[in-house]
């Protein structure tokens, strides 16, 4: 019998063992599993026994330094370093030293060293304590990541100055295009209760070395000014502040009316210009170190200066003039259109804005999104990239996934962030050149978060991938989307190299099957109306042409895509001439963007030899069995992963699955409506009539948020 039990818990044992440990996704990357390496855990044990850091034991961010080595040490290689006060007897010396020139402000430099008697030394300096803290995070991922703790040489500086989240997060807790509960911010117990979970992102963020956060939707409430909300704002710039975090809120350019009595937001207007400077001297005094202000200005309603006749360069010089005395900025989206003007949506942002190129004070910088639409799975970068050169210029990212499968798709964005940032905007420049900006001391990134209050943050278990990709990409540029990939699932999932080798395909091959499933070959915007999740590319009810899928798509009995050569909207001449070379040609157009710039015959000969139905129908196929692989793939990994942490992403799988297929089916039989040509041979048939897809209708889908 005891022989039995004994057989019996051995089995246990290894079953469990050969698991990776339930997670509820709470602890994100920062779970710090135990080292499965006992080589290198000796190494480190000797490096962690003794450690110095700068004698200011009351400074906040050196104790969370201090936490956070002592929890990675613990849980990593199970032992409790002491830290002592003379930098002699360490073995691990963190130090100020402002005379470093290998690093800027931020960065720093981590090097290994072999002293007298064989001991590893490792002196980590920096020009600040967030560098310090920035490379605290940077060594336990080293840890994390099987380096050699002998043989470390890190130098590294963000490539970019601002490094930022947008939330879309309202006053009410709904969030905009938020597909993880609500908002992580709850204004009604602010500013006395200080949620952990405020500390807790802080961590996250500081982590991957974002440093500043909006915490308030574009879509702004002018309410978020008053002295009320702001004494709530104070409260969590404080919590913020130790992690190196400044925090900013949207500005709502009818404030001075709305708060403020006044009868006009005219910037040109005295009282107006007044209201705004005090309106910062109230927030400098609670919080010296607020960052500034990001507007959405006339934009889908948004009031702005246009509404006096005034240009952006008025309104956001106006502001700009207010927080300026305080160090402060103003992020000017470029995100504009509008349906009264007759042009192609994706040429107006360019027409608005390259005529204040160098009218901007100089606080303020210009947000663009990555591309001239909006977000959509696949588009060309933005034209404004490389037209401002006067004016510092920041990137937009989407990270929340409107109109990427939301929080039910698997999407690795990743290869999306760097197709967009490696993009040639001339013969020697890439996107990334331009926002790197090394004149200016202006530069950034922003990424709309996908972050609320469900457990795991973020939704989907993977799309706390894009969140770290997001912020370790705006540190560094150069990183690769695989690299990156690799570092968040050995710090989340698993240390085994099949686990991680197949959750990397899956993650690498993801985006590219979502663009093929939903809209292949430079199609956009063909979603649901609204909610923007499934397909509806008959859409055509909406009040505004340009909010309609039948906008972008202009399919009719000759062929199908939106042209925009210099027969069409010729918004290609908006690139120099260096790119439109590579994209006005339909015969020679980079097929990824062919619908995208070109309204081509459904015969028009493909690279392929394909005539471009057949391709249409194959390219959506693909997308479809991508998703079969990454669904058996998942499948695979049935024995090594905790049935709780497993069941949920296979569910997942499935559902996207599903919508792969209603995606290929409902948009293919559509648009054979116009192609009137048959399917290739062997296709899978649809399983349902079209419609029967348009009959379908998501009245409650997620994300509406008001
Ligand atoms: O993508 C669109 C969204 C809106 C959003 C807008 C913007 C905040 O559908 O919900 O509003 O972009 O970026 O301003």
């Amino acid at each position: 019998m005891i022989k039995f039990r004994i057989l019996f818990i051995a089995i246990l044992f290894q079953f469990l063992s050969q698991h990776c440990e339930a997670s509820n996704g709470y602890e994100l990357w920062l779970g710090y599993e135990k080292m499965n390496n006992p080589v290198l855990q000796v190494k480190y044990q000797s490096v962690f026994k003794n450690i110095y850091l700068p004698q200011n034991s009351n400074d906040k961010t050196i104790s969370i330094v201090q936490t956070e080595l002592k929890l990675a040490s613990k849980r990593i290689i199970g032992t409790t370093p002491q830290f002592v006060d003379n930098e002699k007897n360490a073995q691990l010396i963190f130090k100020i030293d402002t005379a470093n020139k290998n690093i800027g402000q931020e960065g720093f430099e981590i090097i290994s060293s072999v002293h007298a008697g064989q001991k590893n030394i490792i002196t980590l300096s920096a020009k600040s304590k967030f560098g310090l803290l920035y490379g605290c995070f940077e060594l336990i991922r080293a840890m994390q990541m099987q380096k050699d703790p002998s043989a470390l040489h890190i130098t590294s500086t963000p490539m970019l100055n601002i490094r930022m989240l947008n939330h879309w997060d309202n006053i009410n807790r709904s969030v905009e295009r938020g597909y993880a509960g609500i908002s992580i911010f709850n204004w009604h117990t602010l500013p006395d209760y200080k949620d952990k979970r405020y500390y807790d992102y802080a961590r996250a963020n500081a982590s991957i070395g974002i440093n500043a956060t909006v915490v308030t939707n574009v879509n702004a409430n002018a309410l978020f000014l008053t002295h009320e909300y702001l004494l709530k704002v104070k409260s969590l710039a404080e919590i913020f502040r130790p992690y190196g975090i400044k925090i900013y809120l949207t500005a709502r350019f009818s404030a001075p009316i709305e708060i403020g009595g006044l009868k006009t937001a005219d910037p040109l207007n005295d009282q107006v210009k007044n209201w705004w400077k005090e309106k910062a001297n109230e927030i400098y005094d609670l919080i010296p170190d607020f960052g500034g202000f990001l507007v959405k200005a006339n934009s889908e309603g948004q009031p702005g200066p246009q509404n006096y006749n005034r240009s952006h360069a008025d309104g956001a010089n106006m502001i700009a003039e207010a927080v300026a005395p305080h160090n402060g900025i103003v992020i000017w989206r470029a995100f504009v259109y509008s349906n009264e003007q007759p042009d192609d949506r994706a040429k107006q942002a360019y027409s608005e804005f390259t005529p204040y190129d160098g009218k901007f004070n100089k606080n303020v910088l210009v947000q663009i999104k990555n591309g001239p639409i909006d977000f959509q799975p696949r588009e060309p970068f933005h034209p404004l990239f490389g037209a401002m050169p006067k004016t510092p210029v920041m990137m937009e990212f989407q990270i929340t996934q409107e109109y990427l499968g939301q929080a039910t798709h698997l999407v690795y964005e990743g290869p999306m962030f760097k197709e967009i940032l490696e993009s040639k905007i001339n013969a020697s420049k890439t996107v990334m050149d331009v926002l790197e900006n090394k004149e200016n001391a202006l530069s950034g990134m922003s990424g709309v978060a996908n972050i609320g209050n469900d457990v795991n943050w973020c939704g989907h278990p993977f799309a706390q991938a894009n969140w770290y990709a997001y912020g370790r990409l705006a540190w560094n540029l150069h990183l690769s989307a695989s690299d990156i990939a690799n570092e968040w699932i050995q710090q989340t999932w698993s240390q085994e190299k099949q686990v991680v080798d197949t959750i990397q395909n899956i993650m690498m091959s993801s985006y590219e099957n979502m663009v093929k499933y939903m809209t292949p070959l430079g199609l956009h915007h063909i979603m649901g109306n609204g909610h923007h999740y499934g397909p509806m590319p008959w859409g055509n009810t909406l009040s505004r042409a340009d909010w309609n899928p039948v906008y972008y798509h202009r399919s009719d009995t000759l062929g199908i895509g939106f042209n925009r050569s210099a027969s069409g909207s010729n918004a290609v001449a908006q690139y120099d001439p260096w790119v439109q070379k590579q994209w006005s040609d339909s015969n020679s157009c980079d097929e990824k963007y062919l619908l995208w710039f070109h309204h081509v015959s459904w015969n028009h000969k493909m690279k392929s030899g394909n005539n471009l139905w057949n391709e249409l129908c194959y390219e959506y196929n693909q997308g479809v069995s991508g998703v079969e692989k990454m669904n058996q793939q998942w499948k695979g990994l049935q024995s090594k992963i905790n049935p709780d942490d497993f069941e949920p992403i296979n569910q997942l799988l499935a559902i996207q699955l599903h919508d792969a297929i209603w995606w290929r089916d409902a948009c293919l039989l559509y648009f054979q409506t116009f192609s009137k040509q048959p399917f290739p041979n062997n296709y899978p048939k649809a399983k349902y009539n079209l419609k029967y897809y348009q009959s379908l209708n998501f009245p409650f889908a997620p994300g509406n948020g008001k």
